[in-house]
């Protein structure tokens, strides 16, 4: 066993815009988060990562970055941020950025030179294209509607862009645009970092023969077919981490549609020399029809399971996997795999128990650690992501019914993840004392931190006991995994093991009481952690979840 730091950490991802705001503007913020680090620490977890932070204009919430080496004023600025740094590593906590450098904003001064004239010195550093029959040079449609190419008057060209048309695509080929990207990274590793989550990187490299998709409306075939693993992004990878990433004691995590089992050891393989560690979405788009989000499907568990069970096979003892069951792109995980109605307590912890029992550093997203839920907001214009205000106004054009799309919108936007983080019940569940920049969840009087913080039994506390857990336990870690029942419809049941210890996973992803079933003599066994009281040791309950430890 191999023992690596940032495999036996827990990670705490943050929404800074939604987590804390210090200052009454309705933004969260860098001090906002320094007020809390005391909390984050209780968590028992050891790593942030930080959504970006840096200057934006925001059409992606930060996800179109206009000054890579600048933290944006709403946040805080520079000083706010080599605070909240120097807390941290104080504190014993390692920070991770997300970098953002499949595209920047059109307002980085890149983009705004390169569209200048078709000789600027930064022409190349994004894809410019002439128009075909009066159109787009292809058919590619963007990850948030509309075609994937905007055309500029001034030069009378298109550019690419896969997100919207603020976050123009820069150019990997141009060997300028990885050497600034490579500055960039070493800048944040000097100031003492402690690495990135790298967005969409499984993007960065384009087929240049940019040929129309077959069938452009199938969201999973365009993007495995022409957007996701081009022809020379392992040769990125490879590059940046003999260039940079080499250089220091940090981890990285890439993220991207098109991550599969097939090429996933070609990204994180121990021998490649890439990456740490991936998300894919495997489980994540599991409950997506042919259309994406918008045209869901019902979630097959059994599937669900194999997912995971795959993907340990895959990377077992060859790469690192990583763990998640929400992030700020999808909606909340209590109310997609748990119950969000009767049993949002039980299904909040239980899902815990999954997230913390399995082989792969475990990342938890704010506000899952108190159960938050999806929100249903009255109207439209109380929503803010530009992929869900995009998607309805596509819908509004092609004339769907918009009372069915609404409870899409419920059900799918990414606002449900986003909305303030509910620290007590007060107004604006104590997240601002202005106007917050998105309406909270109404159900703030009821889940938020304060109220958490005493009751024994909470969310809250369930979390920490169970980072705890993992961590005097390293055989949750580093052990081996087998999934015990695979086909069982309502029950998750596993093992895991190493050479000294063995533990039982037992989970009840059903309303219902399930007899376990399972060809084991519990006399064997003794039970660590339970989420709710109760029942005989072959029975689980409710959206139960049992871990036993063997004794003899
Ligand atoms: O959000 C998704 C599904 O709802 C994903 O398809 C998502 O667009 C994809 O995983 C990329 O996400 C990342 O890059 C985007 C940004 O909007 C997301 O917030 C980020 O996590 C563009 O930078
Ligand atoms: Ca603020």
């Amino acid at each position: 066993m191999n023992r690596v730091w940032w495999k036996e950490a827990v990670v705490y991802q943050i929404y800074p815009r939604s987590y804390m705001d210090s200052n009454g503007d309705g933004i969260g913020d860098i001090p906002g988060i320094i007020s809390k680090l005391n909390y984050i620490k209780s968590l028992g977890v050891d790593i942030i990562w930080l959504c970006p932070v840096y200057e934006s204009p925001n059409d992606d919430n930060g996800y179109d970055i206009s000054n890579y080496r600048k933290i944006s004023n709403d946040f805080g600025g520079d000083p706010a941020f080599d605070k909240l740094l120097s807390k941290m590593h104080e504190m014993g906590l390692k920070l991770v950025m997300d970098l953002v450098v499949n595209h920047s904003s059109d307002e980085h001064h890149w983009f705004e030179e390169s569209r200048k004239s078709k000789d600027n010195p930064f022409r190349d550093y994004y894809f410019w294209k002439p128009g075909k029959n009066d159109g787009p040079p292809n058919n590619w449609t963007s990850f948030f509607t509309g075609s994937t190419w905007e055309s500029d008057q001034r030069t009378n060209e298109y550019y690419l862009h896969l997100f919207t048309k603020k976050q123009p695509d820069l150019n990997w080929e141009n060997p300028k645009v990885r050497e600034e990207i490579y500055d960039i990274m070493h800048f944040w590793f000097k100031k003492g970092i402690d690495g990135f989550r790298m967005d969409v990187i499984s993007v960065i490299s384009k087929d240049l023969d940019f040929p129309d998709a077959k069938n452009p409306t199938n969201y999973n075939e365009t993007i495995n077919t022409h957007y996701a693993n081009g022809p020379r992004v392992h040769e990125f990878l490879r590059e940046m981490h003999e260039k940079v990433l080499s250089q220091y004691d940090i981890m990285t995590v890439g993220e991207g549609p098109g991550i599969d089992l097939e090429n996933s050891l070609l990204y994180v393989g121990e021998d490649r020399k890439e990456l740490n560690m991936v998300f894919h979405f495997d489980h994540m788009f599991i409950d997506n029809g042919p259309g994406g989000k918008y045209d869901p499907i019902e979630m097959d568990f059994i599937r669900f399971k194999q997912v995971f069970s795959l993907w340990d096979a895959r990377l077992k003892g060859r790469g690192w996997g990583s763990i998640f069951l929400g992030n700020h792109d999808f909606s909340r995980m209590v109310s997609r795999f748990g119950d969000d109605t009767h049993y949002r307590e039980d299904s909040a912890k239980m899902l815990a128990m999954l997230l913390l029992t399995m082989r792969g550093t475990a990342y938890i997203y704010q506000g899952d650690e108190i159960g938050m839920t999806n929100v249903a907001f009255p109207s439209i214009s109380d929503y803010n992501d530009v992929e869900t205000l995009n998607s309805w106004k596509e819908a509004e054009a092609n004339g769907l019914d918009m009372d069915e799309f609404f409870k899409l919108v419920h059900k799918q936007s990414r606002d449900n993840a986003r909305t303030p983080m509910q620290w007590k019940n007060s107004d604006n569940a104590g997240f601002t004392t202005g106007s917050p920049w998105l309406k909270p969840n109404p159900n703030f009087k009821e889940i938020n931190v304060e109220s958490q913080e005493d009751q024994q039994d909470s969310i809250l506390n369930f979390y920490r006991k169970m980072t705890a857990f993992r961590k005097a336990n390293l055989c949750l870690v580093y052990g081996d995994y087998e999934d015990l029942k695979p086909h069982d419809q309502n029950l998750f049941t596993y093992r895991r093991w190493d050479t000294k210890d063995e533990f039982l996973v037992l989970l009840n992803f059903s309303d219902q009481d399930r007899s376990l079933a399972l060809n084991i003599d519990f006399d064997d066994y003794e039970l660590k952690l339970s989420n709710k009281p109760g029942t005989s040791r072959t029975t689980l309950s409710p959206w139960q979840g049992k871990l036993f430890k063997r004794i003899s």
